[in-house]
């Protein structure tokens, strides 16, 4: 390794300790310098030496001490007086809080076996690899996150899967992408996952060109050279064209396909009749601009995918990665400086605690029979199916579910169709739920417990995810009444159930790690340095192949072969839409899709800060002005959206950015400020539309939080 220098910026003034951390706030990971005087935090601020932000920070980053000094933020263990969501709540100590769940754990797992005992957690947070691991060392199979089968994770195991490894953005080379493709994406808001918005940001300004796919004119499609303004779900369709011009015309990188990719030949079968004339009419993009995008990412170098979770959030969400993930491998833009770029791994990951399921045990996992990628041999680290946990806290089939640990997650309005994941937890014995805030969810639980926020904590993390091409030491810096942070509450957890494993503590987990990453740093080294960029290395298939079973990169997947699904990127019309549902389109004659990040709030998260709230007060939807008039909407009107499983409002904003046959809402919206327990979370909630419904994807199990159907009308001034 280098050797550790300390930097300029560490030096603390007089009596305040300026100590080097990450921030936490979202999946990227800005340096940060947290200030302390006093045991106070005085100020958090960009760190300038940071490869992710070179000092800035941006609106989520910026509220950090707001969050921490929050008067509402959870101060005490919790345990609920009256009966499920009664919202009266008595102190209690943190004692009685970990004996209590102990207890009640233990009583669980001698009745109904631990598999009953379900691990929850959000997306992308410092603790979420603690959260499986416990669930594994305690011997359940069962944890689940939102994001999992809808976000990351398709894209995480099938690249693991076709290629051996997660590619990332290159965006710390000193060569830039030449185009950049933001393919349902917008990581200047979205700080996407495990880089940063100014990364990205940086990245567009460098570029010659960029292409946009989306179907919402954003920021982004307005600055970009090629917008295809597509149908939302149809996402396969367009990649599968585009590929069709790449192979059609001969625009791949002859010498990488024919070197180092596996199945070309039989790719070329399957694209060729997927014109882009076949294309515009499932996705409405003109074919001529299709051929146009296809043209430029093959012959412009380097070229950049910047994918998001827009590709993740329908039932054919593998598939859809996989094509798009073809475009960069057959152009020659794989493990190149500035195009994708396969991670150097400079830190282990949590130990995962999977050998302590037997192999009995580790197929009970909810969902494993049907969904591999997700719950199984082919995925990283395999969770439980959302859908189907839900059903066994309902109606105890395929077998029952008791109790739900929650670690950071607001299950009422993120995981999808809010009134069955209601209907799924108010049937439970046990809810155990960690977080800053009290939320709707929280609400629900037995006991509630006070988690410490990034900079009460110590943390290591390897960014971006999966790569782990920088590693970076968050540092405690303060603490707020109570709180603990969650790995600190798993250890003492497994420790007072006596558990065989996932005892040690936070800090021995970080060196097993740091001694994993092979950089050898310990976490006391990295905390002084804060960060430690691996030196890259490209183009590291020439030595090492690719990780799949013929060494190369599989266009043609052996494994997804051997596990039963199809070995080539197809196209399945979204299972709700105007195509496969006319009957229903008759009712709900509108494409709806939902979540597009916002820059002021982390999903569910900040509602309560008000530096946010400022920036994004109410919910906001987007619709056409030609639809918006035909029901007499006018802009900054209350709008309903509905569909059969539910009605929600939103504020009308009238934009030509739409096409007249879509609506786009906001998610994760509740209402601090609203009475307890429900703080409004079914007033604009855009889960309440979303389905957990079949069909969903055949190796992800994932179901549908974008491309359903809808209608919408004004909201009368009574129903105000
Ligand atoms: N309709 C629709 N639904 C969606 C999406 C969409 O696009 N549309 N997106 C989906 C995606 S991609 C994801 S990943 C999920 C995200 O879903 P979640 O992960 O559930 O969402 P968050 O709001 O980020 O986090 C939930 C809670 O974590 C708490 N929290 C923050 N930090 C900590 C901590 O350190 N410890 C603990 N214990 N708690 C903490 C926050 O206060 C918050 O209440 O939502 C999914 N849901
Ligand atoms: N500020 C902020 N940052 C965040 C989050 C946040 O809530 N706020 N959430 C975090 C999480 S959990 C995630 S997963 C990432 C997600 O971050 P991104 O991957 O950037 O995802 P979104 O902004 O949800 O969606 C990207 C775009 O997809 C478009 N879109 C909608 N439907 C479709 C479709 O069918 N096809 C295509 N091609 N595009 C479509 C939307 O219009 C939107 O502009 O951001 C993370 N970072
Ligand atoms: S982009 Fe993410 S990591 Fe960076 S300051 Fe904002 S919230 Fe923090
Ligand atoms: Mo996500």
């Amino acid at each position: 390794m280098d050797q550790v220098v300390e930097p300029k910026s560490q030096t603390s003034s007089q009596d305040t300790q300026i100590l080097k951390s990450v921030c936490r706030s979202c999946h990227g990971g800005c340096g940060t310098l947290l200030h302390v005087k006093d045991d106070v935090l005085v100020k958090v601020e960009g760190d300038p030496d940071s490869p992710f932000n070179q000092g800035r920070l941006c609106p989520i980053g910026n509220a950090a001490k707001e969050m921490v000094y929050h008067p509402d933020r959870l101060k005490y263990p919790m345990r609920r007086k009256g009966e499920r969501g009664s919202g009266d709540w008595q102190r209690i100590s943190w004692d009685d809080a970990l004996d209590e769940i102990a207890e009640k754990l233990t009583q669980t797992k001698n009745e109904y076996g631990a598999e009953a005992v379900h691990l929850g957690t959000g997306t992308g947070r410092h603790h979420i690899r603690w959260v499986s691991r416990f669930a594994y060392s305690f011997g359940s199979p069962n944890w689940s996150e939102p994001g999992f089968a809808q976000c990351f994770h398709p894209r995480v195991n099938a690249c693991t899967q076709t290629m051996g490894d997660l590619p990332v953005s290159d965006f710390l080379s000193d060569i830039t992408a030449e185009v950049i493709c933001f393919w349902g994406h917008q990581p200047l808001n979205s700080g996407p996952d495990g880089e940063t918005r100014f990364n990205a940001r940086d990245g567009l300004k460098a570029s010659s060109k960029t292409i946009v796919v989306d179907p919402r004119e954003t920021y982004l499609a307005k600055k970009a050279d090629l917008w295809l303004q597509l149908r939302p779900g149809t996402d396969d369709a367009l990649a599968l064209a585009m590929i069709h011009v790449i192979i059609e015309e001969e625009l791949q990188d002859k010498e990488f396909v024919d070197n180092y990719t596996h199945g070309y030949d039989e790719l070329a079968v399957r694209v060729k009749d997927m014109t882009p004339e076949w294309a515009e009419e499932i996705t409405w993009v003109p074919a001529d601009k299709i051929r146009e995008a296809a043209r430029m990412l093959a012959t412009i170098k380097p070229a950049l995918m910047e994918w998001g979770v827009a590709l993740e959030q329908t039932p054919n969400c593998i598939q859809t990665v996989r094509a798009v993930a073809i475009i960069p491998s057959i152009t020659g833009n794989i493990d190149v400086p500035g195009g994708w770029v396969m991670g150097m791994h400079g830190l282990g990951p949590v130990p995962s605690n999977i050998d302590n399921l037997s192999e009995e045990q580790n197929a009970k996992r909810l969902g494993f029979e049907h969904f591999k990628m997700l719950c199984g041999e082919g995925a990283a680290l395999p969770a439980a199916h959302i859908p189907t946990v839900l059903q066994a806290m309902r109606t105890g089939e395929p077998y029952p579910v008791k109790a739900f640990l929650i670690f950071g997650n607001n299950t009422l309005t993120t995981y999808g169709n809010s009134k069955l994941v209601y209907e799924s937890l108010i049937n439970l014995d046990f809810i155990v739920n960690a977080d800053l805030f009290m939320t709707p969810t929280a609400e629900l639980a037995d006991i509630v417990l006070p988690a410490a926020f990034w900079p009460e904590i110590n943390e290591v993390a390897g960014l971006p995810t999966i790569a782990g091409n920088v590693i970076c030491a968050n540092q405690q810096a303060i603490r707020t009444y109570e709180c603990k942070s969650d790995e600190e509450i798993f250890s003492e957890l497994a420790r007072r159930l006596n558990l065989d494993v996932g005892t040690e503590t936070p800090e021995e987990v970080y060196e097993l790690q740091m001694a994993a990453g092979g950089t050898g740093l310990t976490f006391e080294d990295l905390k002084k340095v804060g960060f430690y960029e691996v030196p890259m290395k490209y183009r590291k298939y020439e030595t090492d192949g690719f990780k799949t079973p013929t060494g190369k990169l599989e266009l043609y997947s052996v494994r997804f072969e051997e596990m039963g699904y199809d070995p080539l990127p197809f196209y399945s019309e979204p299972p709700e839409s105007p195509v496969s549902q006319p009957e229903m389109a008759k009712h709900y004659p509108l494409i709806l899709t939902t979540g597009g990040r916002i820059p002021f709030f982390f999903n569910s998260e900040g509602r309560q800060i008000d530096s946010c709230r400022k920036g994004a007060r109410e919910p906001i939807a987007e619709i056409h002005p030609t639809t918006a008039a035909k029901h007499s909407i006018t802009d900054g009107d209350w709008m309903w959206i509905e569909n059969s499983r539910g009605k929600i409002r939103q504020r009308a904003k009238l934009t030509e950015g739409i096409d007249p046959r879509v609506i786009n809402t906001e998610f994760g919206w509740w209402f601090p400020e609203d009475p307890a327990p429900e703080y409004g979370v079914w007033k604009s909630n855009a889960n309440v539309l979303t389905s957990v419904e079949p069909p969903f994807d055949p190796q992800m199990g994932t179901y549908q939080l974008r491309a359903l159907l809808c209608k919408v009308s004004k909201v009368s001034e009574a129903e105000i």
